[in-house]
């Protein structure tokens, strides 16, 4: 990844060493489903390097920076602040990193939540996200890992359907966004 130098340079300076990891997979995991899906490999790579940029810092600060950015903090979001690292990834990576393309800005934007209708680097990022080699407490992992790569829908449909149910059962906070995008691909695939 030589032409990423600098990004992957500052990552490992910024990130602790488990997140640098983890960025990394996330990297290469989307750039393999994106020569699958015939997506930019490159815009994949990118995407995948910057999705947590913002976890170099703490989520004690998330609010406070998205006020100092100008960002739109939702209700979920404030009951929950550490779902706007991916917000504030998108920002960073745009304000820092000088990435420009929209494309790729939503994707790292979108990764946690997910969204209804996703573009193909949006599913992308959002399933590399949760298979990347280093990921190991999820359900379905072994299946999810070979149906990324037979039928991304079906895939996404998973994971959000164990994520919405994961998020229940600890009581956690469902962003709508998160089961507006449950329901989308719930209904996309049932019909
Ligand atoms: O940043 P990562 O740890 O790599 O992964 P991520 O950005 O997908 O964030 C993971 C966490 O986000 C995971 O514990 C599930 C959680 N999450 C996803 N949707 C929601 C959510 N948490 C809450 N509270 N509400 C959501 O709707
Ligand atoms: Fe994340
Ligand atoms: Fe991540």
């Amino acid at each position: 990844m030589t032409q990423y130098k600098y990004i992957i340079d500052s990552l490992v300076s910024e990130l602790d060493e488990e997140r640098y990891e983890h960025t990394l997979g996330v990297a290469y995991t989307a750039a393999s489903l994106a020569m699958r899906y015939e997506e930019d490999i490159n815009k994949a790579i990118l995407a995948g390097l910057l999705h947590d940029v913002s976890k170099r810092c703490k989520s004690d600060k998330y609010i406070e920076m998205c006020n100092a950015y100008d960002i739109f903090i939702s209700e979920a979001e404030y009951k929950n602040p550490g779902l706007l690292h991916a917000k504030l990834s998108a920002y960073i990576a745009s304000n820092e990193y000088d990435v420009e393309d929209n494309e790729i800005l939503s994707a790292i934007e979108s990764h946690t939540t997910g969204k209804p209708n996703m573009t193909m680097l949006e599913k992308i990022i959002y399933i590399a996200d949760y298979i990347e080699p280093l990921r190991n407490k999820q359900k379905h992992l072994l299946e999810l890992r070979k149906l990324a790569f037979i039928d991304i829908d079906k895939a996404l449909l998973m994971i959000l359907e164990d994520t919405v149910e994961y998020l229940k059962s600890t009581n956690k906070v469902i962003d709508p966004t998160t089961y507006e995008t449950y329901l989308f691909y719930k209904g996309k695939i049932n019909d």
